[in-house]
């Protein structure tokens, strides 16, 4: 009688035991699968194949972080030149910019302006971002024309240009600007790379690797994302006057460039350039005597307010002429759009974190990227 009450004492407690144990089994698999729905998630995690790609240095055990004001692996900023009146379009990309990337990284901002900024908009962005953000002002000299520029000629050009922002005068300046100053101004003293950005620009997916550290590794001076073709009317002497530039300076263009990817069969400009509004830059490059030999050769030329040359096609023609195919590199897996064109990483508008919408434009399929795909 006693016996059979003790086994029964016994039976009750591995009852319960089994039990507990059977739930605490049941809430670990719950908890560890509340992200996924299978074994392999329905979603395949795009941050994971990123960072298992090794060839982006992406940190599969847990992305790096670096402290908001610690010192960076690598010298880069991320840089916009910009108006007050950009305030909203600059707060979009920089939340963007800060969901999809820099909250790991705080690489700090540096933002340029012809006028003086706002306290609104110094605020603005700042409420975004730990990292650190500088606002500064063009140097004298820098924005407006040069005295040889006969600006009656300029006005005429403006007056009958029948393509876009033909009309704008500032456009022409920011223009060049950026093709020939924007390297130079004192807040960028210190930096070896920037992380060109502009306002009104979405990143589209997770960025878990530190693209400035995969530039520097891998010894890259240039990084693109988009490349379109431009439109001709608006760089009508751009090739003869960079072809002149290259018959005065035969020992600056080393016999290895990429002069194939911007000329036809024929020698003819094909038009094709990396589109600037996004370019990932060793600022070397600029600083180099031969790109400033290059800018100030087109800036005497006048090309810029009696044509509209973009800053975009006269830095991928300096990249072309100057640089090698191993040292530029095509950031495929970064999602980006600037209005009119979006590049989305492949098969990302279907899994993973990326928000592609495939009708904004698919510019992995643009000409200019199959050229690029087949340049060597
Ligand atoms: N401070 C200042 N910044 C300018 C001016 N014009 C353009 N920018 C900036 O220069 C960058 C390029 O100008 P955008 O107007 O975006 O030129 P775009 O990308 O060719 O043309 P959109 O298709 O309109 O974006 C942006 O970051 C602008 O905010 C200007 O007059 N003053
Ligand atoms: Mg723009």
């Amino acid at each position: 009688m006693l016996v059979s009450r003790r086994l029964l004492s016994l039976a009750k407690l591995l009852g319960f035991v089994s039990t507990f144990a059977l739930l605490v089994h049941m809430g670990t698999v719950l908890y560890a699968s509340r992200n996924n729905t299978s074994a392999h998630g329905i979603y395949q995690n795009w941050s994971d194949s990123l960072s298992n790609l090794g060839k982006y240095g992406g940190n599969a055990a847990g992305v790096n972080e670096y402290a908001p004001r610690g010192v960076k692996p690598v010298k880069g900023a991320l840089v916009a030149l910009v108006r007050n009146d950009d305030l909203f379009g600059m707060r979009k990309a920089v939340r963007q910019l800060e969901d999809r990337w820099n909250h790991k990284y705080n690489y700090p901002y540096i933002f340029l302006n012809d006028q003086p900024f706002t306290r609104e908009f110094k605020q603005g962005i700042r409420d975004l971002t730990n990292a650190p953000v500088q606002f500064g002002q063009l140097e004298p000299g820098t924005w407006g024309y040069p005295s040889w520029i006969d600006q009656d000629k300029a006005r005429n050009e403006r007056e009958t240009a029948k393509y876009i922002k033909g009309h704008s005068e500032s456009y022409r300046f920011m223009c060049r600007f950026q093709s020939g100053f924007i390297h130079k101004h004192p807040l960028l003293k210190d930096l070896e790379y920037y992380w060109r950005i502009e306002p009104d620009v979405d990143y589209y997916c997770d960025i878990d690797f530190d693209p400035f550290l995969f530039m520097k590794k891998n010894g890259l001076k240039y990084g693109w994302n988009i490349a379109p073709s431009e439109y001709a009317p608006t760089v009508r002497t751009l090739w003869n006057t960079t072809k002149e530039f290259m018959n005065k300076n035969p020992q600056m263009i080393p016999d290895k460039n990429l002069l194939d990817w911007v000329q036809d069969d024929k020698g003819e400009y094909n038009m094709c350039h990396f589109w600037s509004n996004f370019e990932i830059v060793d600022l070397s490059l600029y600083r180099s005597p031969q790109y400033e030999a290059y800018f100030n050769h087109l800036d005497r030329s006048g090309g810029f307010f009696y044509e509209r040359w973009g800053d975009a096609p006269i830095h991928s023609l300096a990249v072309a002429m100057f640089l090698r195919k191993s040292q530029v590199h095509y950031f495929d897996v970064i999602g980006y759009r600037h209005p009119a064109m979006a590049h989305c990483p492949k098969g990302s508008d279907v899994r993973g974190k990326c928000v592609c919408d495939p009708s904004d434009g698919w510019a992995n399929d643009f000409s200019c990227a199959k050229r690029w795909r087949q340049v060597s």
